[in-house]
């Protein structure tokens, strides 16, 4: 992108009094944590139906919670990068300056958070919290392995034939029911409360920047297209073209980490 275009988007931004952000697993990239689709994505290893839904929890629990005790392994490691800690800087002085921030994330791995965002609209869950199957309760859980049995049990062999886990083996609720990970899966239902959250923070929005993410998933996807209807300008960050890009007036092209820092370096001013 221009010089040119790259001061228009940050003129806009400095107007802007409502922004809102959706980021995908590409924000997180350069932290470490593996993509979904494309090269080295897990989706390229796994099929996410047969690992990510409510129906490979039924088959086998022991292998869904395997899968989920190797990322949280994997993302204990991981720190934010520059890219998450120029949206949170961009939340704050936004905030400060009386004007509306909303981060939409897609991502479950947390970092966000630990970049200093203060309350992203998660709308696929936590990698953190575990939901008991028996009382329902969601409880922050940062045990890992998740229980002894999963110790040094690595990624998941996704042509296994045998379970490996027995249901006792599995972490359970102080109430005795069996906890699973408190992620959205492929077929289920987004919480309500997210969803709203996530459409007052897009609708009647100056300006929505989407960084790192595919947009091929919905209902997650869809907010792109409500931001256009309500007249949003719509700003893209992403290695390579999206879904959603051809709805985009400003496309960045480059990672996150490397191009947020800079281009989110404005403070607000009075708008016009
Ligand atoms: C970089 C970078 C760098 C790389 N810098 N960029 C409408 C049409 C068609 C289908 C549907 C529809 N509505 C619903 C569906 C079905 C389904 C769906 O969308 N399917 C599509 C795939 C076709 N949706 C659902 O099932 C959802 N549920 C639902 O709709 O329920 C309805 C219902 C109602 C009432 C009762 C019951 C049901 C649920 C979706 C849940 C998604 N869950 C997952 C996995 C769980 C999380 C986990 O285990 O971690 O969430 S799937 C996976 O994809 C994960 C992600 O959050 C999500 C999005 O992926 P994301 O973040 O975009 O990652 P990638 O890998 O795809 O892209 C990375 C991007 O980064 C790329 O563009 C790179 O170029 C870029 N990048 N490095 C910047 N350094
Ligand atoms: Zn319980």
């Amino acid at each position: 992108m221009s010089t040119a275009s790259r001061e228009r988007f940050q003129s806009s931004l400095r107007r802007a009094r409502k922004i809102a952000v959706l980021t995908g697993a590409g924000v997180s990239a350069e932290s470490g944590i593996p993509t979904f689709r494309g090269a080295g994505g897990l989706w390229r290893r796994y099929d996410a139906t047969s690992i990510a839904s409510p129906e490979a929890w039924q088959r086998d629990p022991g292998l869904v919670w395997e899968f989920y005790n190797h990322r949280r392994e994997r993302a204990l490691g991981c720190a934010p990068n520059p890219g998450h800690r120029a949206l949170a800087r961009l939340e704050a002085v936004w905030r400060d300056a009386g004007r509306t921030f909303t981060l939409i994330t897609q991502n479950v791995d947390g970092l966000h958070e630990q970049a200093g965002s203060r309350d992203p609209v998660r709308l696929h869950g936590s990698l953190w919290q575990v939901r008991c199957l028996a009382c329902g309760s969601v409880t922050e859980n940062r045990d890992v392995p998740i229980t002894p049995a999963f110790a040094g049990s690595g990624s998941p062999d996704p042509d296994a034939r045998a379970r490996r886990f027995t249901a006792a083996e599995l972490p359970h609720c102080r109430c005795g029911g069996v906890l699973r990970p408190h992620i959205v899966w492929f077929g289920e239902a987004l919480e309500e409360r997210d969803l709203a959250a996530a459409a007052a923070g897009v609708e009647g929005c100056d300006l929505l920047l989407v960084v790192g993410t595919s947009a091929v998933v919905y209902p997650a996807a869809g907010f792109v297209p409500l931001a256009r209807r309500h007249g949003a300008l719509i700003a893209e960050v992403n290695v390579e073209p999206s879904a959603v890009t051809s709805l985009c007036d400003f496309v960045f092209t480059g990672g996150a980490g490397e191009i947020l820092p800079s281009l989110l370096d404005v403070a607000p001013e009075p708008a016009p």
